[in-house]
């Protein structure tokens, strides 16, 4: 290695550093040993109607499929968590307020990251003449995962998020694909779970099939966010008031004890002071008509569900809640019905009969009843969203 390429991988480090990126990598792209679980995962339908993963074929996992002069791919990773929003926890267990996932509680990352990667680009450029490249993030046909593991950005958890020891796992992922030859950085090679299963076992919905293995069918971020379709009645119960996103499996990972607050005022819950996501009732969002939905949430990466998908994850959120007053949540949810489509008005109805079975149960487990008829209160059980009763995040 010659001083000059010492020279740049340090620089490239050191302004990617400068422009808030936690942390930058460099691999190969020799990503064969992910090829045989990647294919196998699509064969298995993992995937739902994610066409886009099934569509690039090995472009994925071959990089010069996609961009032929590629030789180095630099990887980096970005903070979101905002260790100031309000608590997910406190948000989980109160089924009156809507839960956003925590990346989408401020403005949308894809162009923030990109601007940042074209920033990094324009300092290389100015070092070396002949510099090409591509930068993605989430917009392409790219391993992102496998790529910023090797580059030595973390291990494949459980979850199969990328996870660093030392900062947890909420960080985006992003890459420049570059023509120019780059030593690598030595890759992450201890997987760091250890005997720990929390995320598999308090997936909400029993999504985490095996190590790092998800089936997307079962996810709540894949239901509320790709999903365009009827969510399946049997998952509906499970997904609580989580209306856009999940992040349980993060949640409950104990290496998240390690989190870096996110730096970037972008992704803090304050760039929508006036309607902050991290604290707001599901009804209140109820009473959003389309006008207000695209405008109140300009700039964020909820807007590209559309409306009608967003309607049909708050029915489903508030048909879940055994606390909003059973009067207040039928008249708000009838409000909506016959406005949209057949797709929201099926949400709707389900939400209405969920409400009151629901509410039947309750009268029939009150104490006064269960003194007149002990037997029927057992036919009658409440489905009850899981929610996990222990989370790691650090003290603020
Ligand atoms: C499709 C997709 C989804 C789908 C499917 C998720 C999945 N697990 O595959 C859905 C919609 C469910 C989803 C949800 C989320 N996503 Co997403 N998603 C993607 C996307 C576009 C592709 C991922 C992919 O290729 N999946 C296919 C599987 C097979 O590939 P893989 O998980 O990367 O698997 C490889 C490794 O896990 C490894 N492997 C497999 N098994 C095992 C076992 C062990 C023990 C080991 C060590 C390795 C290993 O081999 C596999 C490849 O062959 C990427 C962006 C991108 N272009 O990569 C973002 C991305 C993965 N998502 C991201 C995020 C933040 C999320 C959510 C947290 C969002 C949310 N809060 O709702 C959730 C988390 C859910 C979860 N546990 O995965 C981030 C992850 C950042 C990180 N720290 O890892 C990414 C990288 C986007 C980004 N640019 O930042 N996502
Ligand atoms: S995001 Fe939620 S539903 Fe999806 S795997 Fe993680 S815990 Fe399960
Ligand atoms: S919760 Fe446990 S098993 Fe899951 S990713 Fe974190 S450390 Fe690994």
């Amino acid at each position: 290695m010659t001083e000059t390429t010492i020279e740049l991988i340090q620089n490239i480090k050191h302004w990617g550093k400068s422009l808030g990126f936690a942390d930058v990598g460099i691999t190969n792209t020799d990503l064969s040993s992910y090829e045989a679980e990647y294919l196998d995962w699509i064969k298995r339908n993992y995937h739902g109607e994610m066409e886009y993963m099934k569509r690039h074929g090995t472009k994925r996992t071959r990089p010069h499929e996609l961009e032929p002069n590629t030789q180095s791919i630099i990887s980096v990773r970005l903070n979101y968590l905002d260790l100031n929003a309000e608590s997910p926890f406190e948000q989980l267990h109160n089924d009156q307020q809507a839960y956003i996932s925590r990346y989408a509680l401020g403005k949308d990352y894809h162009k923030l990251l990109r601007k940042r990667l074209q920033a990094l680009t324009n300092q290389i450029s100015k070092e070396v003449s002949d510099f090409q490249y591509r930068a993605f993030t989430d917009s392409a046909p790219v391993l992102e995962r496998p790529i910023a593991e090797k580059a030595g950005l973390g291990f494949t958890g459980k979850n199969s998020l990328i996870i660093h020891p030392k900062a947890g796992s909420w960080f985006f992922l992003g890459e420049l694909y570059t023509n120019l030859s780059l030593p690598t950085d030595p890759p992450f090679t201890k997987q760091g779970c250890g005997p720990c299963t929390a995320c598999i076992q308090e997936c909400p919905t029993n999504a985490i099939i095996g190590n790092g293995v998800v089936d997307a069918r079962r996810c709540i971020s894949y239901l509320t966010i790709e999903f365009k379709g009827s969510i399946p009645q049997e998952l509906r119960p499970l997904m609580g008031n989580r209306i856009y996103g999940c992040d349980d499996c993060q949640l409950v990972c104990p290496w998240n004890k390690f989190t870096q607050n996110t730096q970037e005022q972008a992704f803090k819950a304050q760039a929508y002071a006036k309607n902050r996501l991290d604290n707001v009732s599901l009804l209140s969002l109820w009473q959003w008509d389309e006008n207000q939905f695209l405008k109140k949430l300009e700039g964020s990466p909820i807007r590209r569900i559309g409306y009608h998908q967003w309607i049909r994850n708050l029915a489903i959120a508030i048909g879940n809640s055994q606390t909003i007053p059973l009067h207040s949540a039928l008249e708000a949810l009838k409000t909506k019905l016959h406005c949209l489509n057949n797709l929201v008005d099926e949400h709707i109805f389900w939400a209405i009969q969920q409400l009151k079975k629901n509410h039947l149960s309750q009268e029939l487990s009150s104490p006064d009843s269960q003194k007149n008829n002990k037997t029927t209160t057992n036919q009658h059980s409440i489905q009850t969203p899981f929610i996990a009763s222990k989370y790691y995040l650090p003290k603020n």
